[in-house]
């Protein structure tokens, strides 16, 4: 499906390099790739082309995602707003009548640019390009150490309009919350109250059969041929890693049953969603995937992606630094500043919380900052401060006040200051849709290295665009930068339809 305005039209690609048989669209795709060679007169680049094939089943997978956090602001935002878009939900605001969308969305709300016809400019939306699940196809599930209904827990969010608040209620106050496990260690001691629904005892070994129980009840129950299982409970701080601990599966395994008092509640969800074939996606920043839980992912052949939503202020320094940089200009110091009302603020109140956070907004402009030698000959980052308060009248309308000082022709200095207001959920939810959709979407791809097919790596680095700390697989390079990571999502998409991207040089119109 696709057009040239964004309308939704049936998209066929003509080419010998796309055949469909039963149900899977094999496509060939030329990779043009530049080879290095640094010598004594120079460095080398010799273009070399490779040959992939891709396969892509064409049907999506019914499927499931189970929230960690089911409770929290993004949780009932991301599961209220799908029922709203499923029923075409409208309410009134001061300023008139809103309906439900899904903005924010690159998947549901993006467009790909495939060239020029010779009238206008052909974008089609990147979700007609294959086929990809839509959020309203999503079963939604999850656990929280909160028993509030989610009903409830829209209205203590402070994120929808009443009269939404009310049309959603039927279909909200009847879900509630799975209990979970609470570690009190592992979040700030401001959250204890919260913990009303807590699955009892103090084994891992037990709690990790009693999620891997809800995982499997919940595949069928509603017979999923998927089940993706995203953590946005509250951060966690970081856990230690080392040998004998965690860094094989098989020693994480073993300190699961040894009870081990550095295995948090996000490991033990990660763990069991491995094992119960499900694909665990990390949206907070703490580092739930320590080596050990990679390889069991890659043992069990699942994927797991993070860390932590790219949703709003880091998100636009992906792209203003870049852009900063690619204009030769010298980002010195950075100062991001941040006050946010919500529980998610109050839990990053404490310091060990606030660090996991800080680690995971401070990266982002490192790739930036390594690609040009000419403003950074000693690879030294400017400064870069982030503070984040929590001020409860403000609640999920986050601010974010960034300042950028660069270094200018001639010895000038430009400053920029920017202020963000926004409700955080708003900008997460569509996020988190997005890792599940794509994180579906590759459970459906292989492609041939040699003569065989194989999947992607189980550390999924193609959601690298959703997430403000990508982890990937050993010995691939981070990619913050948006437009780039944003390029490399749409090019792959393109590819497993069997044509390549526009280059966008638009050689015919240099000449007369
Ligand atoms: P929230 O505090 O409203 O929701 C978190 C929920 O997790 C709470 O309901 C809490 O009771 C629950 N919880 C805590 N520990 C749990 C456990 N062990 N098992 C199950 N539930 C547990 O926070 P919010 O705003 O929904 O954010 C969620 C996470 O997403 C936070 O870690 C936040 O840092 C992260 N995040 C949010 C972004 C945004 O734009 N909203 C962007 C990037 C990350
Ligand atoms: C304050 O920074 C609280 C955080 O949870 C953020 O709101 C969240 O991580 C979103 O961050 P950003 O930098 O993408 O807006």
């Amino acid at each position: 499906m696709a057009s040239s305005n964004g309308i939704s039209k049936r998209l066929i690609v003509e080419s010998p390099n796309v055949k469909v048989e039963d149900g899977v669209l094999e496509s060939r795709f030329t990779y043009r790739k530049n080879h290095f060679e640094t010598r004594a007169d120079g460095l080398h680049v010799i273009p070399h082309e490779h040959e992939y094939s891709f396969k892509t089943v064409l049907k999506p997978r019914k499927t499931g995602l189970l929230l960690v956090g089911l409770g929290g602001n993004n949780g009932s935002t991301a599961t209220g707003s799908i029922f709203a878009n499923q029923y075409g939900m409208t309410w009134r605001t001061k300023e008139g009548i809103n309906k439900a969308n899904y903005f924010g969305s690159i998947t549901q709300s993006s467009t790909v640019h495939l060239g020029f016809d010779g009238n206008e400019q052909v974008y089609v939306p990147f979700k007609d390009i294959v086929p990809i699940l839509s959020p309203n196809d999503l079963i939604i599930s999850g656990w929280d150490i909160n028993n509030a209904n989610l009903y409830e827990a829209m209205g203590r969010a402070r994120v929808f309009e009443p009269e939404l608040q009310e049309k959603l209620r039927p279909f909200l106050e009847p879900i509630v919350p799975l209990p979970s496990i609470y570690y009190p260690d592992f979040i700030a001691l401001n959250q204890e109250g919260r913990a009303n629904n807590v699955i009892e005892g103090n084994n891992k070994q037990q709690h990790l059969e009693h999620i891997r129980n809800d995982i499997r009840s919940f595949k069928e129950k509603h017979q999923l041929e998927c089940v993706i299982v995203l953590w946005t409970a509250n951060t966690e701080r970081f856990t230690d890693v080392k040998d004998g601990l965690n860094t094989t599966a098989q020693d994480l395994l073993a300190s699961i049953q040894r009870n081990e008092e550095e295995i948090s509640p996000s490991n033990i969800f990660a763990v069991a969603s491995i094992l119960e074939g499900a694909h665990y996606i990390n949206g907070s920043p703490q580092n739930t995937l320590v080596p050990g839980i990679i390889e069991l992912a890659q043992q069990n052949n699942v994927f797991v992606g993070g860390d932590d939503f790219k949703s709003g202020q880091t998100k636009f320094k992906s792209a203003f630094v870049d852009f900063l940089v690619s204009s030769g200009l010298k980002p010195e110091s950075i100062v991001s500043y941040n006050h946010l009302g919500n529980n998610d603020g109050k839990n990053l109140s404490e310091a060990r919380q606030f660090r996991s956070k800080e680690i995971s907004k401070s990266n982002v402009v490192d790739d930036m900052v390594e690609s040009n030698k000419i403003l950074f000959p000693t690879a030294q980052n400017p400064d870069h401060c982030v503070v984040i308060k929590y001020v409860p009248y403000v609640a999920d309308s986050k601010r974010a006040m960034d300042e950028y000082i660069c270094s200018i022709f001639m010895g000038g200095k430009q400053t920029f200051v920017v202020h963000n207001t926004c409700e955080d959920s708003l900008l997460a939810s569509p996020l988190i849709y997005d890792l599940a959709i794509l994180t579906e979407l590759a459970s459906r791809v292989t492609y041939k290295v040699g003569d065989t097919y194989q999947p992607f790596h189980s550390v999924l680095s193609i959601l690298s665009l959703l997430l403000k700390a990508p982890v990937v697989p050993p010995g691939t390079p981070v990619s913050n930068a948006f437009m780039r990571q944003f390029s490399t999502l749409s090019k792959l998409v393109t590819a497993l339809a069997g044509f390549p991207s526009d280059s966008d040089m638009q050689i015919e119109f240099f000449t007369k």
